[in-house]
């Protein structure tokens, strides 16, 4: 690879115990070849929509993912992780390396991802507050990476009504959760529309990185 993400000089800033904040993680090119690593696997896999279980209401973010494991919702099956996508029955592409490549970077020493979940937000998508909580490996932490428009994220405590703290996310920012902040509450309020031209069209894409199963003896 000619990039070494991470490499550069980004400060990071803890928000709250474990969670930690890397502004400008990823320069201009890594985002672009991060973005076509994105795209590819919305080729093989592409963004659908996601819907709450019981009620059926439609999330307003699409989702796909890569790796051996994607997360999925509908009012069916409830929050899981499967190893094929919800409507074309096909395996989740591989994990781009250069993921790969960020994990061992921001996750040192954790067992290799499992789902990459790629969020996709138009210009009013939101996500409400919620816990990340469907994994069986809650030790290895969550990395999320931005891409596209700002959006203003927002973490709490453990509990739904703990205060919230919120932060400016923008394109090439990453975000590591670990320890403490593993189950915190977060969210998506808004996005920022017309702050990036990385997509053509505006919106936003983040895309998470989790281990999902109790890795082995190792
Ligand atoms: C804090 N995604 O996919 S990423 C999600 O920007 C999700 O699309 C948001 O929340 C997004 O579940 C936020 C930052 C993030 C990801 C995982 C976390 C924050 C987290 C897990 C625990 C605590
Ligand atoms: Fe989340």
């Amino acid at each position: 690879m000619t990039h070494e993400p991470g490499l550069f000089g980004h400060q990071a800033s803890e928000l709250a115990p474990g969670a930690r904040h890397h502004p400008g993680f990823l320069d201009a090119e890594a985002q672009r070849l991060l973005l076509e690593d994105v795209r590819e696997v919305m080729r093989w896999a592409p963004l659908y929509r996601p819907s709450m279980p019981r009620s059926g209401k439609p999330f307003s973010v699409l989702m796909t993912n890569c790796g051996t494991l994607g997360w999925v919702s509908d009012r069916q099956g409830g929050y899981r992780y499967q190893p094929v996508h919800p409507t074309t029955g096909r395996p989740w592409p591989a994990m781009p390396g250069m993921l790969l490549e960020i994990w061992r970077a921001l996750a040192p020493g954790a067992p290799p991802p499992e789902a990459g979940l790629v969020n996709y937000y138009e210009a009013g998508a939101r996500m409400g507050l919620h816990r990340d909580e469907d994994e069986e490996e809650l030790a290895a932490p969550v990395v999320s990476l931005s891409l596209g428009d700002d959006a203003r994220f927002r973490v709490g405590g453990m509990r739904r009504s703990d205060p919230t703290r919120s932060v400016r996310l923008a394109s090439g920012d990453a975000f590591v959760l670990s320890g403490p902040s593993r189950l915190a509450f977060h969210g998506i309020d808004r996005l920022y529309p017309g702050t990036s031209r990385l997509l053509d069209g505006g919106g936003r894409i983040n895309v998470t990185l989790r281990r999902v199963t109790r890795a082995g003896p190792g």
